[in-house]
């Protein structure tokens, strides 16, 4: 059964309209120009991160959902049965099905801040489970979230899959942790569980071919960014002249994605002028990998206690289980 879904959100569209435009003309007045990776995500962006999590250089989905399958009875063991899963971020994949079937749940309560997208996978989720509350919460969890009431007095389990961490600087990670723990215990000193994927350090060209694939999928989820410009703000930037770049940062540890100018140029964007030399790029993404320790030490930045850690059989991504 799915419960109608809660809403606390204060944005309405066009609160949304506004934050775009902002972060974009922003973004781009910086001398390294940048747009954070939140924006790639519109209809045509969505579909284009589907496509990649099926390509063959982009493991670590593939190797996320390997590792749910073949710890079952140890993520039991370790939660322990009867607990109220929190996914923030509800996604439509395959990873959160595995997550309930190993840990028979009490409650599933997914939170996102797209209503449609929220209500089609918890209607989904909800027909594979039919026995299990589904207690949707329209949101957005980098703030602290409200729970429903339906899962008072439960133990508390937050998932939060896909390395989607590893796409914030550390010290946006750490808030965001934090937030989650608010989230989760209520505000109180309440018992609480994080199961939380993360990507690890690997060879430089595995990385690189993940982030920069064959078909060209990446460059198009790239390039994808600057469709939405030219056509959410009025924007005459010549998508052409640009091309997909995937960096590996090694002081760091981390992907970045770049949209590099392949000559100089000029366009506006909400009648705003900016000019671009050739070689100059616009700073899309982020994509932290890491080490056990480094995710360790940002997990206990962000206020939890790592207990149990799981890795695939190439030792490409890990799932972390820690205490509140
Ligand atoms: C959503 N996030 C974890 C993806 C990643 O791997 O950082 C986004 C992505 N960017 C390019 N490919 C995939």
């Amino acid at each position: 059964p799915v419960t109608e879904a809660m809403r606390i959100v204060d944005e309405d569209d066009s609160g949304i309209d506004r934050a775009f435009r902002t972060d974009v003309l922003l973004g781009l007045s910086q001398r390294q120009k940048a747009i954070p990776a939140r924006w790639f995500y519109d209809e045509r962006g969505s579909e284009l991160f589907e496509d990649i999590t099926k390509l063959d250089e982009y493991y670590p989905t593939r190797a996320e959902t390997e590792i749910l399958k073949a710890n079952g009875p140890e993520f039991a063991d370790a939660v322990g049965k009867g607990a109220a899963v929190v996914e923030f971020g509800s996604g439509s994949s395959a990873k959160t099905p595995l997550l309930l079937q190993a840990i028979a749940p009490a409650a599933y309560v997914p939170i996102d801040i797209s209503g449609d997208f929220l209500r089609a996978s918890a209607e989904q989720l909800s027909a594979k489970f039919p026995g299990l509350p589904v207690c949707p919460v329209e949101a957005d969890f980098t703030k602290r979230v409200a729970m429903p009431d339906a899962i008072d007095g439960l133990p508390r389990l937050g998932f939060f899959p896909g390395s989607t961490i590893g796409n914030l600087v550390p010290r946006t990670a750490v808030d965001l942790l934090r937030e989650m723990r608010e989230t989760l215990c209520d505000g109180r000193d309440r018992a609480a569980k994080l199961l939380i994927g993360m990507d690890r350090v690997k060879d430089t060209a595995v990385l690189q071919s993940a982030y920069d694939d064959a078909q060209g999928v990446t460059a198009a989820f790239n390039l994808n960014l600057l469709h939405r410009i030219n056509r959410e703000l009025a924007g005459t930037i010549p998508v052409d002249y640009f091309a997909h770049r995937a960096l590996w940062n090694d002081g760091i540890a981390r992907i970045e994605m770049h949209l590099e100018a392949q000559r100089d140029m000029s366009f506006t964007v909400c009648d705003k002028r900016f000019d671009m030399a050739r070689g100059e790029t616009i700073h899309t993404e982020n994509s932290h990998k890491y080490t056990r320790r480094s995710a360790n030490a940002l997990l206990l930045a962000g206020g939890w206690t790592p207990t149990h850690h799981w890795r695939d059989a190439h030792d490409r991504f890990m799932l972390i289980l820690a205490d509140a």
